[in-house]
Protein backbone atom coordinates (compact mmCIF):
# COMPACT_ATOMS: atom_id res chain seq x y z
CA UNK A 1 0.00 0.00 0.00
CA UNK A 2 1.29 3.88 -0.93
CA UNK A 3 2.25 5.86 2.09
CA UNK A 4 1.23 9.20 2.58
CA UNK A 5 3.37 12.12 4.06
CA UNK A 6 1.98 14.08 6.55
CA UNK A 7 3.09 17.63 5.43
CA UNK A 8 1.53 16.87 1.79
CA UNK A 9 -1.04 19.12 1.88
CA UNK A 10 0.98 22.12 2.83
CA UNK A 11 3.95 21.21 0.48
CA UNK A 12 1.36 20.64 -2.50
CA UNK A 13 0.46 24.55 -3.20
CA UNK A 14 4.12 25.44 -2.04
CA UNK A 15 5.28 23.45 -5.08
CA UNK A 16 3.31 26.06 -7.45
CA UNK A 17 4.79 28.98 -7.43
CA UNK A 18 4.62 29.53 -10.88
CA UNK A 19 1.06 29.72 -10.94
CA UNK A 20 -0.60 33.06 -10.45
CA UNK A 21 -2.45 33.65 -7.57
CA UNK A 22 -5.95 32.76 -8.46
CA UNK A 23 -5.20 29.61 -9.75
CA UNK A 24 -3.11 28.39 -6.82
CA UNK A 25 -6.12 29.05 -4.47
CA UNK A 26 -7.62 27.05 -6.99
CA UNK A 27 -5.59 23.97 -6.33
CA UNK A 28 -5.25 24.47 -3.09
CA UNK A 29 -9.02 24.20 -2.32
CA UNK A 30 -9.20 21.69 -4.71
CA UNK A 31 -6.81 19.74 -2.75
CA UNK A 32 -8.21 20.18 0.62
CA UNK A 33 -11.58 19.23 -0.66
CA UNK A 34 -9.49 15.78 -1.61
CA UNK A 35 -8.04 15.44 1.53
CA UNK A 36 -10.91 16.02 3.75
CA UNK A 37 -13.50 13.46 1.93
CA UNK A 38 -10.86 10.56 1.24
CA UNK A 39 -8.33 11.06 3.59
CA UNK A 40 -9.98 12.32 6.34
CA UNK A 41 -13.50 11.32 5.65
CA UNK A 42 -15.37 14.06 7.34
CA UNK A 43 -16.18 17.89 5.86
CA UNK A 44 -14.84 19.91 8.62
CA UNK A 45 -12.02 19.27 9.83
CA UNK A 46 -9.59 21.92 11.33
CA UNK A 47 -6.11 22.31 9.25
CA UNK A 48 -4.04 20.86 12.40
CA UNK A 49 -6.07 17.61 12.74
CA UNK A 50 -3.60 14.84 10.91
CA UNK A 51 -3.71 10.81 10.41
CA UNK A 52 -1.26 8.70 10.72
CA UNK A 53 0.32 6.07 8.32
CA UNK A 54 -0.91 3.02 9.94
CA UNK A 55 -4.47 3.98 10.65
CA UNK A 56 -4.51 5.49 7.03
CA UNK A 57 -3.92 2.45 6.00
CA UNK A 58 -5.98 0.23 8.27
CA UNK A 59 -9.26 2.60 6.89
CA UNK A 60 -8.24 2.00 3.29
CA UNK A 61 -8.00 -2.10 4.04
CA UNK A 62 -10.92 -2.40 6.26
CA UNK A 63 -13.07 -0.48 3.92
CA UNK A 64 -11.71 -2.65 0.90
CA UNK A 65 -12.64 -6.46 2.81
CA UNK A 66 -16.14 -4.98 3.69
CA UNK A 67 -17.08 -4.29 0.25
CA UNK A 68 -15.00 -4.93 -2.44
CA UNK A 69 -17.28 -3.07 -5.15
CA UNK A 70 -18.07 0.25 -2.82
CA UNK A 71 -14.08 0.36 -2.09
CA UNK A 72 -13.43 0.38 -6.07
CA UNK A 73 -16.33 3.22 -6.61
CA UNK A 74 -14.69 4.96 -3.76
CA UNK A 75 -10.98 4.78 -5.24
CA UNK A 76 -12.39 5.70 -8.89
CA UNK A 77 -13.67 8.85 -7.10
CA UNK A 78 -10.56 9.56 -5.30
CA UNK A 79 -7.99 9.46 -8.06
CA UNK A 80 -10.32 11.16 -10.86
CA UNK A 81 -10.11 13.63 -8.21
CA UNK A 82 -6.39 13.71 -6.93
CA UNK A 83 -5.10 14.02 -10.52
CA UNK A 84 -7.32 16.56 -12.08
CA UNK A 85 -5.88 18.39 -8.93
CA UNK A 86 -2.44 17.49 -10.04
CA UNK A 87 -3.47 18.08 -13.88
CA UNK A 88 -3.03 22.09 -13.38
CA UNK A 89 -3.16 23.14 -16.79
CA UNK A 90 -6.14 21.18 -17.22
CA UNK A 91 -5.48 19.90 -20.81
CA UNK A 92 -6.32 16.71 -19.26
CA UNK A 93 -3.26 14.85 -19.86
CA UNK A 94 -0.20 14.20 -17.30
CA UNK A 95 3.08 16.52 -18.01
CA UNK A 96 6.25 15.00 -16.60
CA UNK A 97 6.93 18.32 -14.80
CA UNK A 98 3.23 17.79 -13.24
CA UNK A 99 4.28 14.07 -12.04
CA UNK A 100 7.29 15.30 -10.87
CA UNK A 101 5.50 18.12 -8.61
CA UNK A 102 3.12 15.60 -7.34
CA UNK A 103 6.05 13.02 -5.80
CA UNK A 104 8.01 16.27 -4.57
CA UNK A 105 4.66 17.31 -2.41
CA UNK A 106 4.30 14.11 -1.74
CA UNK A 107 8.07 14.14 -0.08
CA UNK A 108 10.07 12.10 -2.63
CA UNK A 109 13.11 13.98 -4.11
CA UNK A 110 14.50 10.81 -5.65
CA UNK A 111 13.79 12.58 -9.09
CA UNK A 112 15.52 9.76 -11.56
CA UNK A 113 13.05 7.51 -10.03
CA UNK A 114 10.07 9.14 -10.17
CA UNK A 115 11.26 10.11 -13.80
CA UNK A 116 11.60 6.44 -14.67
CA UNK A 117 7.94 5.79 -13.15
CA UNK A 118 6.70 8.49 -15.65
CA UNK A 119 8.16 7.11 -18.47
CA UNK A 120 6.83 3.81 -17.58
CA UNK A 121 3.61 5.38 -18.73
CA UNK A 122 5.02 5.25 -22.39
CA UNK A 123 4.26 9.14 -22.74
CA UNK A 124 3.42 10.56 -26.52
CA UNK A 125 5.69 12.59 -28.47
CA UNK A 126 4.64 15.47 -26.65
CA UNK A 127 5.59 13.68 -23.43
CA UNK A 128 2.61 13.75 -22.40
CA UNK A 129 0.19 10.69 -20.44
CA UNK A 130 -3.69 11.18 -20.70
CA UNK A 131 -5.06 11.78 -17.36
CA UNK A 132 -7.58 7.98 -17.73
CA UNK A 133 -4.33 6.43 -18.31
CA UNK A 134 -2.61 7.13 -15.05
CA UNK A 135 -5.81 7.06 -13.00
CA UNK A 136 -6.52 3.58 -13.89
CA UNK A 137 -3.21 2.31 -12.85
CA UNK A 138 -3.34 3.73 -9.85
CA UNK A 139 -7.11 2.41 -9.21
CA UNK A 140 -6.04 -1.15 -10.38
CA UNK A 141 -3.18 -0.85 -8.22
CA UNK A 142 -4.83 -0.22 -5.22
CA UNK A 143 -8.56 -2.18 -6.10
CA UNK A 144 -6.29 -5.65 -7.56
CA UNK A 145 -5.33 -8.33 -5.27
CA UNK A 146 -3.58 -10.43 -7.94
CA UNK A 147 0.11 -10.46 -7.33
CA UNK A 148 0.73 -11.58 -10.46
CA UNK A 149 -0.56 -8.62 -12.79
CA UNK A 150 1.41 -6.05 -14.00
CA UNK A 151 0.80 -2.86 -12.59
CA UNK A 152 3.26 0.04 -13.52
CA UNK A 153 2.56 1.32 -9.93
CA UNK A 154 3.27 -1.46 -8.22
CA UNK A 155 6.85 -2.29 -10.23
CA UNK A 156 7.43 1.67 -9.35
CA UNK A 157 6.95 1.03 -5.51
CA UNK A 158 9.01 -1.95 -5.51
CA UNK A 159 11.94 -0.11 -7.36
CA UNK A 160 12.00 2.16 -4.78
CA UNK A 161 9.80 5.20 -5.54
CA1 LIG B 1 -1.73 18.66 -17.67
Amino acid sequence: MFIVKLSFRTKFADFHDDLDETRRQQVKDNFETWWKDYIFRKPNITKDEEISETQFVDVLNADYKKDKAAFKKKMDKCFNVFFDVIDTNKDRSISEDEFLIAFKAYGHENVALDTKFFKAYNPDKDGLVPLHQIVTSWIDFTTNDDPKEKSVVKEAFEAGV
